[in-house]
């Protein structure tokens, strides 16, 4: 096990690996910059290290500073949480290449993953199902048109190096796809420096649901369920919840089966998310994240399972220890993402914190790096705090997280918690019929 591991990360993120590491026993090194100086990750971490000034390329993505605080402090292991240096293959290399583990994936398979064309293939001879496409890339216009012809309008243009929603363009018919070709290719070039794109037919309203797996170095790999993330604004996730109110048991063992085999035999190992669109029944691989995600938390939650202990465990070389059938589903869980947000316009909101009052009692867990006189900083991501919930049944979920956002202040800031009492109080979120066009809809009508 490892003895020291430096958290290359910050807020809510940073606090929730030092945690685990705490129980583990392993001593923690904080990175901060100069703007983080007084955060609660530096303050609770065993040891810290400025490592630039603010802006992200000079600190969170400044890998030779990094790297720097890591030998300097003698860690044996870096954890990136998610987003900064978290699906970096470059810095996986790196740290592999400095004698330290890369607590995640191997650069490898970061790489395949990261280039949605390669993951598209590895994942679809591997035997998960896809969206009807292209075949790879599509190189040409003439080709564009004869992939077009052949799946039927309307079609999707993604980018290969894109995901998260950068570098699609939707074609209703034969006569837009030129325009959307040469501006989905353009974007691309600008965007990423890669104009290679693909083609899917576009799916008019689907849930958009993904698959937590865990693998270790040994070849054994489990899934723990789905997770549904349909509520996004702008391609940023809102609200989560494990299981999906969409998915049967008998659908979750179905697609947990497939995709815990096909990352077997590709070799991954540490943990992984397969995202996928649901429609009509049928579920088709997009992407994948080769991180830990914002919103495992309701997957921890339904699962009793601490995936960051996981985690640390399997990239120390341990093996996973327990099989597929140990994985219980109990109840169902919810977490609202919390930001210094206005919440009707989504400007962002930084300043200080003049009181912070978390909710608690049975079934509530808020992960955040808030406290009372703290001054959210206008560099970095808006999230201040996940707030999660956890009861026997939906319905029960959600009269808690009413509950729960009731009792929840933050004040001397605006934050998005009134946006959640809206949502959780309407009744087709209370229903669970909902697709990834929902929240957009609820926002802009206003309710
Ligand atoms: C799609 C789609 C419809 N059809 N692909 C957006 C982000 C990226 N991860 C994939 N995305 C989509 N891909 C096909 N073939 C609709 C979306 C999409 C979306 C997906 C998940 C969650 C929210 C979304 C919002 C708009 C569009």
């Amino acid at each position: 096990m490892f003895r020291k591991i430096l958290i290359a990360n910050r807020g809510e993120i940073a606090l929730r690996v030092q945690r685990a590491c705490r129980e583990l026993g392993i001593h923690t090194v904080a990175v901060h910059s100069t703007a983080d100086a007084e955060a609660m990750h530096v303050r609770l971490a065993d040891e810290s290290v400025c490592i630039g000034p603010p802006p992200t390329k000079d600190s969170y993505l400044n890998t030779h500073a990094i790297l720097s605080a890591a030998s300097i402090t003698g860690a044996d292991a870096i954890h990136p949480g998610y987003g900064f240096l978290s699906e970096n293959a470059g810095f996986a290399d790196m740290v592999e290449a400095h004698g330290l583990t890369f607590i995640g994936p191997s650069a490898d398979h970061i790489r395949i993953m990261g280039d949605k064309i390669a993951a598209k293939t590895a994942m679809a001879s591997l035997g998960v199902p896809l969206v009807a496409g292209s075949d790879g890339e599509v190189a040409d216009f003439e080709d564009a048109r004869a992939v077009a012809d052949r799946i039927g309008y309307p079609v999707l243009i993604k980018a290969a190096a894109g995901g998260g929603g950068r570098g699609m363009r939707a074609a209703a018919s034969a006569d837009a796809l030129e325009e959307a070709w040469t501006a989905a290719r353009g974007e691309a070039r600008a965007a990423f420096g890669n104009e290679a794109v693909y083609i899917e037919k576009y799916l008019d309203k689907p849930r958009h649901i993904e698959l937590q797996i865990l693998a270790d170095n040994a070849g054994h790999v489990v899934h723990f369920g789905e997770r549904d993330c349909s509520l996004q604004r702008r391609h940023q996730k809102v609200l989560e919840e494990a299981g999906s109110p969409a998915i049967s048991a008998a659908e979750r063992d179905a697609l947990g089966a497939t995709a815990t085999d096909a990352l077997r035999k590709l070799g991954y190992r540490n943990a992984g998310t397969l995202e996928f669109l649901y429609q009509d029944g049928q579920f088709a691989f997009i992407e994948m994240n080769t991180r830990l995600q914002v919103e495992h938390p309701v997957t921890e939650m339904v699962c009793g399972v601490d995936l960051v202990r996981e985690q640390i465990r399997v990239a120390s070389g341990l093996p996973l220890g327990y099989e597929q059938a140990a994985i219980r589903f109990t109840g169902h869980a919810i977490e609202c993402r919390v930001n210094a947000e206005h919440p009707v316009t989504f400007m962002p909101t930084p300043g200080r914190v003049t009181a912070f009052h978390p909710p608690g009692g049975l079934g509530v867990r808020v992960d955040s790096a808030l406290y009372a006189g703290y001054v959210v900083p206008p560099f970095y991501d808006s999230m201040i705090a996940k707030l999660i919930v956890h009861a026997p049944t939906r319905p029960e979920a959600i009269a808690r997280l009413r509950r729960a956002l009731d009792e929840f202040a933050v004040v001397g800031i605006e934050t998005t918690l009134p946006l959640h009492r809206r949502i959780v109080d309407e009744p087709s979120f209370q229903a669970g019929s909902f697709n990834i066009h929902w929240l957009e809809h609820f926002v802009s009508s206003g309710r």
